[in-house]
């Protein structure tokens, strides 16, 4: 390798969102990150991922935290690394598309509070979906100097995704102004060999840095890296050990002992690197032990393959089976889901599409007949709210479950009228801080049970006394 130019390999820490999310239905608490925060901060890492939309809800729903508090304490507690979140395309970290207003306000306070380079997708690859996103990272970096748009294409396998596909897809993000291309590989998909020709080809098509983001899923990954390198990607998403493989990413301190001493060497210092992991170690152990981290997520899961599950999907499925006392219709579900993404026009499985054909096989087969019953986000995909998608949709779906309605072929966030607004007149009585809106914008049943929990904080309520489960907080 003595011929090769040095070309150290970059890293994106993803322990602060996606390796939790993965792994630990995103329950990891701001409390926990703080301590460790100035060890990580002298790693060097290209990037720590640490904010998205599982964190942002899951720390309203579940931790009663403030998401904008805590990316502040990141920001404060690594400031001199950079800080990456992943955004929604139209969808911004929510579950439906939002008018245009909503997107630049959202991107405009990320970076007012901390973030430096937002990773935007779209969960059906409609490139127009990601436009307003894009526009408003730029628009902030020309004023302010700050900000970083990576426009990620989610990765996904199907008859329309041939390397051509991608390959235009990516002049066609160069185009739009992005600053840096991400494929997100949200199941583990990308087999090694593919992606040395996927790297090549998208190296050939465009100047701009490539980042590599996968899971560990179908027991593939640190391969798919190791060739991924050797074909020219610049950065690649790792997890710190305690809390990486099974359905999260490949482990940093393995990848950057391979690389070590190669023209792709990280130059992280391991000994750093091993207190780092020495600090999550123990929570690990913890949520095995409470049952937070199961090890049905942590094998090599190779159906994953064929059914095309992301991580952060299957132990949320998990979790919504055991709801239901259901565990056992585990491997029927899984076997529906890539039938209903074929009537839906084989999308890729990514937040919100995922827990849309997720939801929707749960429902088809709890209900003993498919499509009995459709969500209002499978009939919103339907009609084509969501975008466009790369295949047609299966028109007798279509007859059974949105007979004659009309359906949508424009950019979809060009019939929603502007509505900040409209969401600060719903929720002024609770607004704190001018980031509130948003909050209540993404989540408003789950922003005002936090809203109603801070103030009954503030107010120093008597917790004993409060009726948490049903958010009624005596003041
Ligand atoms: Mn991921």
């Amino acid at each position: 390798m003595a011929d090769i130019e040095k070309k150290p390999i970059k890293i994106t820490e993803t322990i602060l969102r996606d390796a939790h999310q993965s792994l630990i239905a995103t329950r990891m608490p701001t409390e926990f990150m703080l301590p460790i925060l100035d060890k990580m901060d002298k790693v060097g890492y290209h990037s720590v991922e640490c904010w998205g939309g599982a964190t942002f809800d899951a720390s309203l729903r579940f931790l009663k935290e403030d998401p904008w508090e805590r990316l502040r304490l990141l920001r404060k507690g690594l400031p001199n690394t950079k800080l990456q979140m992943l955004f929604r395309g139209q969808n911004i970290l929510g579950y439906r598309p939002y008018a245009d207003d909503v997107v630049h306000y959202f991107v405009e306070k990320s970076i007012a509070n901390g973030i430096d380079i937002i990773r935007i997708f779209d969960c059906l690859n409609d490139l127009r979906n990601l436009q307003a996103a894009v526009d408003a990272t730029n628009k902030i970096k020309k004023k302010e100097g700050r900000g970083h748009a990576q426009i990620a294409l989610s990765y996904t396998l199907g008859d329309a995704y041939t390397l051509d596909y991608w390959v235009s897809m990516a002049k066609k993000i160069e185009e739009m102004g992005a600053d840096s291309i991400c494929i997100k590989d949200m199941a583990g998909l990308l087999v090694p060999y593919k992606a040395t020709e996927l790297i090549s080809a998208m190296k050939s098509a465009t100047k701009l840095p490539i980042q590599l983001h996968t899971h560990y899923t179908s027991g593939v990954a640190s391969m798919t890296y190791m060739k991924a390198v050797e074909a020219g990607v610049d950065v690649i998403d790792c997890a710190m050990s305690p809390l990486a493989m099974g359905t999260s990413q490949p482990a940093t301190e393995v990848m950057v002992e391979t690389f070590k001493g190669t023209p792709y060497d990280t130059g992280y210092d391991q000994s750093l690197l091993a207190e780092i992991a020495d600090y999550f170690r123990p929570y690990r152990d913890e949520c095995l032990a409470n049952g937070l981290l199961n090890p049905k997520v942590m094998g090599v899961d190779i159906k994953t393959l064929l059914y095309q599950v992301p991580g952060g999907m299957l132990s949320n499925m998990v979790s919504q089976l055991k709801e239901q006392n259901a565990e056992d219709k585990y491997y029927d579900v899984l076997k529906e889901i890539p039938a209903v993404r074929k009537d839906l026009g084989e999308p890729p499985l990514v937040t919100p599409s995922s827990q849309i054909v997720g939801t929707q096989a749960v429902f088809n087969v709890l209900m003993g007949e498919r499509y009995k019953m459709a969500t209002k986000e499978t009939k919103a995909v339907l009609r084509g709210e969501y975008g466009q998608t790369v295949k047609p949709m299966n028109q007798e779906i279509i007859d059974k479950v949105i007979p004659g309605e009309k359906r949508i072929t424009c950019r979809p966030a060009d019939l929603i009228e502007n509505e900040l607004d409209k969401l600060e007149a719903e929720m002024k009585e609770w607004k704190q801080q001018d980031e509130d809106v948003l909050s209540y914008a993404l989540f408003p049943q789950v922003a005002t049970d936090f809203f109603k929990y801070r103030q009954a904080q503030q107010e120093k309520v008597d917790m004993t006394k409060a009726d948490t489960k049903n958010g009624a907080y005596p003041v």
